[in-house]
């Protein structure tokens, strides 16, 4: 049913409307759901889904070769697209009166305001095709065929247009006249009185002998170049703009085809085509962003990671020659590929990689990358803060020279807080110095419990020189952060990196900072299944894990 359920206008009020509308009238053509989204969106107040537009696009002809139900395929696609009324070119009904009444349901059913048929037989022939011999329907078959839609019609303000192609077929006023009477006696809503011509002439007769007894609509694709104020002044109502759009597809088309083609790029012709930002804005891609926010249970699709391989690892020696510690391999993979299918696993699909030590060697499929020129003697923060805009909504930061298990990074994602980080509670077992011989214990609110806890365990302090007594962990290099807590990660590093040793700093130095500020950052505690590679025994231990 086409009637509204939000107190909108329905779109048959709204083609009822235009039908008695004080002023001219334009129908735009439309083929598709794209297309007339365009129209839409242009300003029309309605659409002309035209019969030769659509089985062009279809890449048939224009005889009744796409059968009813693929039209109605693409009514649909139109109609859930839009929100302005659909008129149907629906040539002669796709059959006799039973066809048509059978039409009428489902086009009411998808949300088509008004039909158009007209009075030929099927299968019908393009006006503009071999005219002369396309036989006419008789009036009782047309007037039978008018009732039908009348009869079958469950919405009251459903339209029916009767296109009269006497003046196609080579008729005279005289039997235009007649059977226009009788179609509007049988119950036709408006009349569309066609012409081959490339002068408005027959029309114009029409329009005058007609004298307003019900509304005219034309379709001026031969005699376009008549102003429209020579229409609205014989009292026409509604013009259709028939086939342009489809028109204009086609020469895009093959103007864009033919260059890629020949210049064997797509470079020239990509500032003249539409980019695809706007592709996705057509499609409302916005929309479903907003709805998966609101209804998916997870959002891990939308989490960021941030991948920080820019060092190269020189404790490695000879192995990170020329090619920098994310890239070395582990079990024939390289870790950087390692770490990004494990994200992937997780459902994150946004994968940032910040490079910096032979850059050109660091690769992986489907990430972007972030150029840290400045990788050689600094600290990781520098790293991270090149990548600044990146840290935004929920992102998960990640060194590029670990290895850990999944569910490490499941329980991570799951965790709800701002700021969470992984720490591993089995610290003592590791017991070895780190990168540059640096390890990032920490002192939690509480240590690792085997029991259940009701409290969850935040940071208080992060360094490598923690009172042993004092130490509850040792981060890993995972860090999770909300919207909420990428903002104050990105706030934190906008003061630190005003400070002139920002080169040198370290994420125990972001972290301090923002437990000092008073944020809470939450301890997730883990118990061993990871590793980070800082040397030679550390590859070894790689290769097994
Ligand atoms: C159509 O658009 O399919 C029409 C109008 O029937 S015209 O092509 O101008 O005849
Ligand atoms: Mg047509």
């Amino acid at each position: 049913m086409t009637s509204s359920t939000n107190g909108e206008i329905s779109k048959t009020q709204q083609f009822k409307r235009i039908l008695q509308s004080k002023r001219l009238e334009f129908l735009m053509e439309a083929h598709n759901g794209l297309s007339a989204r365009i129209v839409e969106e242009t300003g029309f107040h309605g659409i002309w889904a035209s019969g030769l537009s659509i089985s062009a696009a279809l890449g048939v002809r224009d005889n009744n070769e796409a059968s009813w139900t693929q039209v109605l395929e693409v009514l649909e696609f139109m109609s859930d697209a839009t929100h302005i009324p659909i008129l149907l070119d629906g040539d002669t009904g796709y059959g006799n009166f039973n066809n048509m009444r059978r039409l009428v349901k489902k086009l009411e059913q998808r949300g088509v305001a008004a039909v158009c048929i007209e009075d030929k037989l099927f299968p019908k022939t393009n006006s503009f095709i071999t005219s002369e011999r396309q036989p006419l329907a008789t009036i009782d078959e047309f007037t039978g065929k008018i009732k039908a839609v009348k009869d079958a019609q469950r919405d009251s303000d459903f339209c029916l247009v009767a296109r009269l192609e006497g003046f196609i077929a080579g008729w005279g006023i005289d039997e235009m006249l007649l059977r226009a009477e009788a179609y509007h006696l049988a119950g036709a809503d408006a009349l569309l009185v066609h012409s081959k011509k490339v002068t408005p002439d027959e029309v114009l007769t029409f329009a005058k002998a007609w004298a307003n007894k019900c509304p005219l609509v034309i379709a001026p694709t031969t005699y376009y170049s008549t102003p429209v104020e020579v229409f609205e002044q014989v009292g026409i109502r509604i013009v259709i703009w028939a086939n342009q759009n489809v028109r204009s597809a086609i020469a895009a088309m093959q103007e864009t085809t033919r260059r890629i083609f020949t210049e064997r790029t797509v470079q020239n012709v990509e500032d003249g085509i539409a980019p695809v930002k706007e592709v996705f804005r057509l499609q409302n891609a916005e929309e479903l962003l907003l709805a998966e926010e609101r209804y998916l249970p997870k959002r891990r699709a939308w989490t960021r990671a941030i991948i920080l391989a820019a060092s190269r690892g020189n404790e490695l020696g000879e192995v990170t020659t020329g090619v920098p510690k994310a890239m070395v391999p582990v079990s024939g993979i390289p870790l950087l590929h390692k770490l990004v299918s494990q994200f992937r696993a997780a459902g994150v699909r946004a994968i940032t990689v910040v490079r910096g030590y032979a850059a050109e060697k660091v690769h992986a499929p489907n990430v972007e990358f972030v150029e840290n020129e400045d990788f050689e003697g600094t600290g990781e923060l520098l790293s991270l803060h090149k990548a600044r805009d990146r840290i935004d909504g929920d992102v998960i930061i990640s060194f590029g020279d670990i290895l850990f298990r999944q569910h490490i990074l499941n329980n991570l994602l799951a965790e709800e807080h701002d700021i969470v980080i992984a720490v591993d509670a089995m610290w003592e077992r590791r017991r070895k110095r780190g990168a540059n011989g640096y390890i990032d214990y920490i002192t939690a609110t509480r240590p690792y419990s085997l029991r259940y806890e009701e409290e969850d365990a935040f940071l208080a302090k992060i360094g490598p020189d923690l009172a042993v007594e004092k130490i509850h962990g040792e981060w890993i290099g995972l860090i999770k952060t909300t919207a909420r807590g990428s903002a104050g990660v990105c706030g934190a590093l906008d003061v630190l990196s005003k400070r002139p040793d920002f080169g040198r700093l370290r994420f125990d130095d972001l972290f301090n900072h923002l437990v000092g500020g008073g944020q809470r950052i939450q301890v997730l505690y883990i118990t061993g299944q990871w590793l980070d590679v800082d040397d030679i025994d550390d590859l070894a231990r790689a290769q097994a894990f």
